[in-house]
Formats: structure tokens, C-alpha cells, sequence
């Protein structure tokens, strides 16, 4: 039997690597666009490109979302059948800084892949990564598919553009496309500016004496954060329905910033006690201040109430969560120590 052939956008990025682990398992080809970077960017991917395991099943591509031709140029030479798009400038905090480069990349860069395989292959599937940071300043709660999109960040506006854009295409051009819109997801891989990545990252140094201090921003916003192994399964199956559509894909539990650095504080072993406000509020362990509060972390507009309702996914994709959030904590300090041990 010919073997299905992934492109993944993204593929350097956290969900890129996992699925690429996931689909190479399951015997697809993967392809990846890789953009071109000063320093070398594939550290979450080396593992399957370096030596002979995937040498005929893993390829990598220079191109970029900004970058129509080179886009469109992937898709003629690769002939997926299923696209994966999870490239984005995928910061909301960097999208107030980078409003048009952020734009640039999620709105168009997703209107480029569906205009290139609208042309060239309207049989290809797609898989839209939105987000749900759409439902921005929404009172509803928790969030299904069925919510209003209230966004209020750059990130969040173009990734709604991209999330109707798949529709439209879907509708217009009977095009297999679907989106599934994610909650936070984190794993060891997480990128180092990530609020969970930076907590862990920080309290495993400070308590090995190679950091003094934690600056954070809203220790109030709430969070639904599972474990980004389990979401790149979700969308495989999304891709293996019959009929395209659009599911959450959450855990519906829901912790705020502070609960999950005391989680961590409580893992690590690290007491001490909380005391101030606003901007003032601090933890101090041992007489020493180990945690304060910075301008510089604070958005223009944050989203703060997400819990999602994924009843969609359980029930027509089969998926549901399983990691609990102290097991993704516990992970997520294991790799931090191996790396702060190796400094
Ligand atoms: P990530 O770790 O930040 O990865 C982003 C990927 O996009 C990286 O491979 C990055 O390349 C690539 N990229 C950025 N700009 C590009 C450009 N101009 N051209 C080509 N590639 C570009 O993000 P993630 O956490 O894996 O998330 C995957 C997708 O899901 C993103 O679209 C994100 O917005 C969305 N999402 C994420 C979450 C979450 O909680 N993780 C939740 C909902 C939706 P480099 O490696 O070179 O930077
Ligand atoms: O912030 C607060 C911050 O940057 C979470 C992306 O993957 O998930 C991610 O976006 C919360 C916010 O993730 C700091 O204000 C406090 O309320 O980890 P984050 P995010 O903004 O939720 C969604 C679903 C995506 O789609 C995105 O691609 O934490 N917070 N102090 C802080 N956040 C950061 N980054 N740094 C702080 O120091």
C-alpha cells in the first residue's frame, strides 16, 4: 500500500516535532517547511533527521509563510496528501510588538497554503491550527465550538481570519479542511518565553543556585493546559474523518498562573510564602525574594478565563486527555534539571 504523505508546517516548532514522531510511527512520509534561521533551529527535530531510522521517511524544505512561491513551489514538489499548517509568529505577547510581521505570517500565510492547494490540489487535506485565544474577552465559560470569537490581541485576530478562512474554503471549494482549536498545550519541548516553560525553567535554576529571581507578569489570568503529545493525536484524527469540521480540543480544567507556580514551588520543594500586591506582590524563600512582578510581562489586553469543553472531540474523534497537569509539571522539571545538571 503507497504511503500517506504528510507536509508539516511548523515542523521545528513544539506540535511540529511530536507530530512528526506521531506520524512517522504510523508510516506516513514527512515532509517539513523549514525557514531559514541565523542559528541552526531544529534541535526538537534532530532526532529524526540525524541517522539511517528515517533517512527515506523525514525530509525538510527551506520556504516560509511569507513567502508565497516558496509555498506554493513545496506543495507542487511534495504532493501531500495531508497538510498540517501549525506555523505561526505563535507569541501574543510578541504579536502587540509585531502586529503586521504577525499578520503576515498566520492570516496570509494560511490564505497562501489554501490558495496553493485551491490551484494545484483541491484533493489535499488541511489542518488549520487555531487557537483559543479567539475567544479572547468572552464571559462564556467554559468554551465550545459554538462560543463567540471575541479576540483582542494581533495573534488572536489573525488566527480568527485564518480559523474563518478554512471554513470559507471548506465551503466554497469543498476542500477537506478543518480546524482545531486548541487550548494551551505544553511539554518539555515548549518554547523558553512560554509562561510554564519560563516558571519551571527559572525555579529549577533558582533552587540550583544559577538564578536569583523570577519576573512574571498576571499571576491571574486562568489557563486550560494539557500536554502537547496528546493534542498532535487530535489532529491526525481530525484529518481521518469522514466529513471536515471543526472540534476543541481541551482538558475543561482550569488553574490560574499562580496555582501552577505554587504546583511547582510545592514539587520542588521550595517553601516560602507569598506576600504584597499588584505590582508589589512577591514570594520570598529563606529571607530572599525569589519571585516578583514586572511591567515588562503585562500585555495591552490579556485573555483571562480559559476552560474549554471538548465533549465535540470525546465524542466524534474519539480523544480525550489524559495527562494530568502534576504529571506534565513533573515532566517538564525532569527535563529542566537534566539540562540545568549538563550547565
Ligand atoms: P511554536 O513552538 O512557536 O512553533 C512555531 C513554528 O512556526 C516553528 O517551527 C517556527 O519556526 C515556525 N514559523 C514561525 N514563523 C515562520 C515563518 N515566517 N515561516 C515558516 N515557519 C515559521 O508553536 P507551537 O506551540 O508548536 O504551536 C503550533 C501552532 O499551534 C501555532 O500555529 C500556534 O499558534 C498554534 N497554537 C498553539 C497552542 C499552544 O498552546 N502551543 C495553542 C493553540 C494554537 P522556528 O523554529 O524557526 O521558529
Ligand atoms: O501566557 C501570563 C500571560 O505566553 C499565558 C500560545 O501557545 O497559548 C499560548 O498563548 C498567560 C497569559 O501563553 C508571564 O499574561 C504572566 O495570561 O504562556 P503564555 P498564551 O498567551 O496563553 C495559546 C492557546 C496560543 O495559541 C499561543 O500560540 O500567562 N503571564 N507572566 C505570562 N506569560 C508569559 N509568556 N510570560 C510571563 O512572564
Amino acid at each position: 500500500m503507497k504511503k500517506k504523505i504528510a507536509l508539516i508546517t511548523g515542523i521545528t516548532g513544539q506540535d511540529g516535532s511530536y507530530l512528526s514522531e506521531y506520524l512517522l510511527k504510523k508510516k506516513y512520509i514527512v515532509h517539513g517547511l523549514n525557514r531559514r534561521t541565523s542559528l541552526f533551529n531544529t534541535d526538537r527535530i534532530d532526532h529524526l533527521f540525524n541517522g539511517k531510522k528515517y533517512k527515506n521517511s523525514f525530509f525538510l524544505h527551506y520556504g516560509d509563510l511569507t513567502d508565497p512561491g516558496s509555498i506554493d513551489e513545496i506543495i507542487r514538489k511534495v504532493k501531500p496528501d495531508e497538510i498540517y499548517h501549525l506555523a505561526a509568529q505563535s507569541h501574543v505577547k510578541v504579536s502587540f510588538e509585531t502586529p503586521e510581521y504577525t499578520t503576515n505570517t498566520i492570516a496570509l500565510g494560511t490564505l497562501r497554503i489554501l490558495e496553493s492547494i485551491r490551484k494545484n490540489n483541491s484533493k489535499i487535506k488541511f489542518y488549520n491550527a487555531s487557537t483559543s485565544e479567539m475567544y479572547g474577552d468572552t464571559k462564556k465559560s467554559p468554551q465550545d465550538e459554538k462560543t463567540t470569537f471575541l479576540p483582542n490581541s494581533p495573534y488572536g485576530i489573525a488566527k480568527l481570519y485564518s480559523h474563518l478562512l478554512t471554513k470559507h474554503y471548506r465551503e466554497a471549494y469543498k476542500i477537506f479542511a478543518c480546524s482545531g482549536i486548541l487550548f494551551n498545550h505544553e511539554s518539555p519541548r515548549r518554547g523558553q518565553t512560554f509562561v510554564t516553560k519560563k516558571i519551571i525553567s527559572a525555579l529549577v535554576k533558582i533552587k540550583n543556585g544559577e538564578q536569583d529571581c523570577l519576573y512574571l507578569g498576571n499571576l491571574y489570568s486562568k489557563r486550560d493546559w494539557g500536554h502537547a503529545r496528546e493534542y498532535v493525536e487530535a489532529q491526525h484524527k481530525m484529518l481521518q474523518m469522514k466529513k471536515p469540521d471543526d472540534f476543541v480540543i481541551s482538558t475543561g480544567k482550569q488553574y490560574s498562573i499562580k496555582t501552577f507556580v505554587n504546583k511547582v514551588l510545592s514539587q520542588l520543594k521550595i517553601k516560602g510564602k507569598w506576600q504584597g500586591k499588584g505590582l508589589n506582590e512577591n514570594y520570598t524563600c529563606r529571607g530572599k525574594k525569589i519571585i516578583a512582578i514586572s511591567k515588562k510581562y503585562f500585555r495591552p489586553q490579556d485573555v483571562t478565563n480559559l476552560l474549554g469543553n471538548s465533549k465535540k472531540a470525546k465524542k466524534f474523534l474519539n480523544w480525550k486527555p489524559k495527562i494530568k497537569l502534576d504529571d506534565l509539571i513533573f515532566e517538564m522539571i525532569e527535563e529542566e534539571t537534566k539540562i540545568s545538571n549538563n550547565t
